[in-house]
């Protein structure tokens, strides 16, 4: 297994375990979860070879840990990002530290600056406990910028926290009063 092999499928599990698991006739259950023989099926039927073997080798060699897989070892699910309807990951609530990080594109600033961060197709906002996670986000949509969040005065105004299995922040909205411009150097 090759290290585009594993980039691939781990894009294509990403598509379908978050956001189309219709487009291989897949079900997920409400939290998420998807029968491994039911996706290695559906995939050869849309032309992908896939095998019990490839999928542990993507979940376990995951940079962000974007998978899980039950501990029968039946079933998978992605650990965040979703965007698909019917179904809501119940993410552990936590306090958060005092600041997280979000990083977007410089384009997208003047509509978050009215709007403050929104989770858009997804069902959270996303944000990180390290600045070098946050460029990295932001880097794929443009010109990166890193906002810095007050999230525990967030949470002591009463907004939620979760905390995904593989350490990724979510929020439902993060209102512009609490967002600051991270200062990266000037290019
Ligand atoms: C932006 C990756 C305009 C937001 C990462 C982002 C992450 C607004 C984009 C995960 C806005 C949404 C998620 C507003 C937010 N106006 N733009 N009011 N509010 N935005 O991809 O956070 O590698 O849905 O800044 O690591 O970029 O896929 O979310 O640029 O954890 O596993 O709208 O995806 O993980 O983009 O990324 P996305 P994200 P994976």
């Amino acid at each position: 297994m090759d290290t585009k092999q594993l980039n691939e499928t781990s894009k294509f599990l990403s598509y379908i375990l978050r956001h189309e698991p219709q487009a291989i006739g897949l079900h997920l259950n409400n939290e998420g979860w998807a029968d491994i023989d039911a996706l290695i099926a559906g995939a050869a039927k849309d032309g992908r070879t896939l095998d019990i073997a490839l999928i542990q080798a993507v979940v376990s060699s995951s940079d962000k840990k974007r998978f899980s897989l039950s501990v029968d070892g039946l079933r998978i699910r992605a650990v965040q990002g979703h965007s698909t309807a019917n179904m809501s990951l119940q993410h552990v609530e936590k306090e958060p530290p005092e600041f997280l990080y979000h990083g977007t594109a410089t384009r997208f600033l003047e509509s978050i600056r009215q709007q403050g961060l929104i989770a858009g197709a997804r069902h959270h906002v996303h944000l990180s406990q390290d600045i070098p996670t946050a460029i990295a986000v932001g880097q794929r949509y443009g010109k990166p910028v890193v906002l810095k969040i007050e999230a525990l005065r967030m949470h002591q105004q009463g907004f939620k926290f979760f905390q995904a299995e593989n350490g990724v922040w979510l929020t439902s909205h993060v209102p512009e009063k609490f967002l600051y411009e991270y200062g990266l150097q000037a290019d």
